[in-house]
């Protein structure tokens, strides 16, 4: 990993300030010095690599698979760059940012263990001010917000919390130097991607796992393995071309999509096309048919597929049982392990339903319907305030000293993502209302990047000072993000797409469901109409 080291001032003015160091900074701190724009980028971890620095729980990988998740914009680095495996695991992906990072010399613009508390837009001066914990401060009269989708982490606690003797760790907020479970006690506490990709290996080291489920989720097989050198090599040889179909894919992901509809197809040939998706590996099984996520009858197929493979994985009845969902098949998103509901079959491993029976801490352990189970260590896999919350942990004020916090007080309201009204000159990347977490997130990343710095760059070549979006295309786009929303299987649950994961969050569908290419077509329609939607001046 890299010794080089970040820019040690904060300057006191740029014409770009970033807020972030993840794929999104990295990018758009390269994007705007080849334009000549004078950028820094504010990252809160002492590295770069922004939800790949912080989740370094056991078994953290993407769920996309690491030919397709990696960057484009340098053709050289895409050839070079060999992955180990079909996904990649975290600690590879970081190492992938932080080659970006020194092969470019991003460094230097970059200023380490900054946390931005506030943001506040000077009318008079038409600049954006930031503020750090640390109580440095930088104008700039662009700012862009590269602060991930989920990167601020679930910090909701648990009754008793305090009192617990052990430690507690959140798979989010991972101990740099690692965890050895070995030969301790050990309690899970939550069933999403991070928990299910860390309990297979927890249960490798600890004398005891304890699993806390409140809502059983859908995973399927991974199908993990060495990456098979004949295929990298296949498609570095024609990189372009599986560039340009990710761009023409629903999820900016080159899935092999079966164009058939479940409901129109008799059940012995469903089965066999789920059967060949399981054996294939990842979530391309939702690409089984196209009506999974549109029609209830088709979704049921698919979900009572996946229940009979765990009845059959899991030995105890009991438990299988309790690891059915009954819920909408990909309305939470799907988990993709390796060896998750084997894992319940070895006798150290328990499962707790704690859905009518809420977890709490005592200094001994965890405690659910008056039971105690008696733990030397608990892991929180609760994970993240999603989409808005990275953002509202700042305080972002905008035209008239208007709080972002109370303009998105009943949901996030923006056009298309990018920009919102009121908040001049302010970007947001992968920002709610756009297509974001249901996409391949590094194509996404790089879409809107591309897209900003050539805004930024149309302005200073008109001699524009300032870019709003409008009120009307603003309402316009969030009317058409909850129409959408509501014709998709996906809205139809609570889960952290719709902030019901954190209390108080209000309850609204937030990423954009119309898939990559309809919203990479909006986005540039909008440039060729010369930023229709936003006021200019
Ligand atoms: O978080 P989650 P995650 N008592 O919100 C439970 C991405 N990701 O970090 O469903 C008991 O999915 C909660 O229960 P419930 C990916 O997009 C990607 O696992 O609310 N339980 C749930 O089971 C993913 O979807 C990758 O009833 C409580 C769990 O905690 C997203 O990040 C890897 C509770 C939280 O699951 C989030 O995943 C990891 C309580 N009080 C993550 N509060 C890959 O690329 C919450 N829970 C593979």
């Amino acid at each position: 990993m890299s010794e080089q080291a970040g820019r040690s001032t904060v300057p006191e003015t740029v014409d770009v300030v970033i807020v972030g160091a993840g794929f999104a900074g990295l990018y758009l701190l390269y994007l705007m010095r080849r334009a000549g724009i004078d950028a820094v980028a504010l990252e809160a971890g002492s590295g770069v690599g922004g939800t790949w620095y912080w989740n370094r729980y056991p078994g953290a990988r993407c769920d996309i698979e690491s030919m397709e998740y990696s960057m484009q914009f340098d053709k050289e680095l895409q050839q070079e760059w060999d992955w180990s495996e079909r996904y990649a695991p975290q600690p590879e992906i970081l190492a992938y940012a932080n080659r970006i990072a020194d092969k470019h010399d991003l460094r230097r613009d970059i200023c380490f263990d900054r946390r931005v508390s506030t943001a506040i837009w000077d009318e008079t001066a038409a600049q954006w001010t930031l503020t750090t914990e640390g109580g440095e401060t930088i104008s700039a009269p662009h700012c862009i917000m590269a602060t991930g989708c989920l990167s601020a982490p679930n910090l909701s606690t648990f009754p008793g919390e305090a009192s617990f003797e052990g430690p507690i760790y959140r798979t989010s907020l991972w101990p740099h130097e690692g965890v050895d479970f070995t030969g301790q006690r050990v309690a899970v506490v939550g069933t999403g991607s991070s928990s299910i990709q860390s309990i297979p290996i927890i249960a490798d080291q600890a004398s005891d796992l304890t699993v806390f489920q409140r809502t059983p989720n859908y995973s399927v097989p991974a199908r993990n393995a060495p990456m098979d050198p004949d295929y990298a090599a296949g498609i570095k040889a024609e990189y372009d071309a599986l560039r340009a179909k990710q761009k023409s894919m629903f999820s900016a992901a080159a899935f092999r999509v079966n164009m058939a509809e479940a409901r129109e197809t008799a059940p012995e040939a469903r089965v066999a096309e789920y059967q060949s998706r399981w054996d294939e590996g990842g979530l391309g099984f939702m690409a089984s048919f196209t009506d999974l996520m549109f029609d209830d009858a088709a979704n049921a197929s698919a979900a009572e597929f996946v229940r009979s493979k765990i009845r059959e994985i899991v030995d105890d009845l009991e438990t299988a049982e309790l690891l059915c969902p009954e819920n909408t098949i990909g309305c939470k998103r799907l988990c993709v392990d390796t060896g998750y509901y084997a894992t319940f079959n070895r006798p150290h491993v328990k499962l707790v339903d704690v859905s009518k029976n809420p977890v709490t801490i005592t200094p001994e352990g965890v405690e659910s319907g008056g039971t105690l189970y008696p733990v030397d260590a608990i892991v929180l896999a609760i994970g993240f305030d999603a989409m808005t919350g990275a953002l509202m942990r700042m305080d972002i004020r905008g035209r008239d000293g208007h709080a972002l916090s109370d303009k998105w007080a009943d949901g996030p309201k923006s056009y298309l993502g990018l920009a919102v009204e009121g908040f001049p000159n302010l970007f947001t990347v992968t920002g709610p209302g756009s297509p974001s977490v249901f996409t391949n997130m590094l194509p996404s990343i790089e879409q809107h990047c591309l897209w900003i710095t050539d805004c930024i760059k149309a302005m200073r070549d008109n001699g524009t000072r300032v870019i709003e979006a409008d009120a009307k295309a603003e309402a316009d786009w969030v009317a058409h993000n909850l129409d959408v929303a509501g014709a998709h299987l996906r809205s139809s649950c609570s889960s952290w797409y719709t902030g019901e994961n954190i209390a108080g969050k209000p309850k609204v569908f937030m990423p954009y469901i119309g898939g990559f290419p309809t919203y990479v077509e909006k986005c540039e329609a909008v440039v060729a109409e010369g930023y229709a939607g936003f006021r200019q001046a």
